[in-house]
């Protein structure tokens, strides 16, 4: 029941954050401010949908009744109506525009980069993705799906990576995103921060994001790339500036190695 009526009330509702949910419909639970801006856009516009909807329907519904040759046994002679063909042409023309104002604001501010606080990369290969720290002494580990007998209790299946990218919450993070230059095209997803941008060999992409709570954050490969799509999840972790200044030392060492064995990938 509770299902059924949050269908009804999908706009209003939210998720638990964060990854998606059985039986869900509709946003994950917004993790960034941008994706919150997404939400009310959206739900925005689903109201002036539902209102026209109903509005033609009923309409619709009257003319059939009223104006049905049974009960207009002479027809009338009616042709034009001046003060009606003004406002069906004004009336459509006013609405587009209070969409369009917040939607190409919304837009200008997804490719606005000049407050950028930390960059990383974020490479595509077959079937996993590959990330980079530019800013931290470039960083460099891959991160693979974990399989049913890795998961631990809190881990999400297919979704769960060996490593996450880890970034600090309340920044602007920048994402540059591209593909294994042997490779195909993927794209770098994540609902719950509103952010989807293809990754193209040969081609560097950008986006960015702010995470607002500390926590696990998943996404997935959202373009339809070969047999592994599925298999090669997104896991981003948000940490406190101390907790990521912690584990930008303890990357330095564990990934030491995994720069070499990308470089090899890439020139496969
Ligand atoms: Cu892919």
């Amino acid at each position: 029941m509770f299902r059924f009526l949050s269908f009804l009330l999908f706009p209003v509702l939210g998720y638990a954050g964060g990854q998606p949910e059985k039986w869900q419909l509709s946003f994950q639970q917004p993790a960034s401010p941008l994706m919150e801006e997404l939400i009310s856009l959206h739900d925005m516009v689903f109201w002036i949908i539902t209102f026209i909807t109903v509005f033609v329907f009923v309409l619709l519904a009257y003319v059939c009744v009223r104006f049905s040759a049974k009960v207009n046994k002479k027809p009338s002679k009616t042709t034009h109506n001046s003060l009606l063909e003004v406002a069906w042409t004004l009336i459509p023309v006013l609405l587009l525009v209070v969409i369009a104002i917040p939607s190409f604001r919304l837009l200008y501010k997804q490719n606005d980069f000049s407050n950028i606080d930390m960059t990383v990369k974020a490479t595509a290969y077959t079937w996993y993705w590959s990330y980079q720290y530019p800013d931290h002494e470039n960083i460099e580990f891959d991160a693979i799906m974990l399989t049913d007998d890795e998961l631990s209790e809190d881990q999400p299946r297919l979704l769960a990576t060996d490593n996450p990218l880890v970034v600090p919450i309340n920044k602007n993070i920048k994402v540059l995103i591209t593909s294994d230059p042997t490779g195909v095209i993927h794209s770098w997803a994540m609902p719950s921060f509103g952010v989807k941008t293809d990754a193209i060999p040969g081609r560097l992409n950008e986006t960015y994001f702010n995470v607002k709570e500390p926590g696990m954050y998943y996404g997935q490969c959202s373009e339809l790339c070969g047999y592994g799509h599925g298999f090669m999840p997104i896991s981003v972790k948000a940490v406190s500036e101390q907790e990521f200044a912690d584990w930008l030392e303890f990357a330095k060492t564990e990934f030491a190695n995994d720069k070499f064995k990308n470089d090899n990938i890439a020139a496969k």
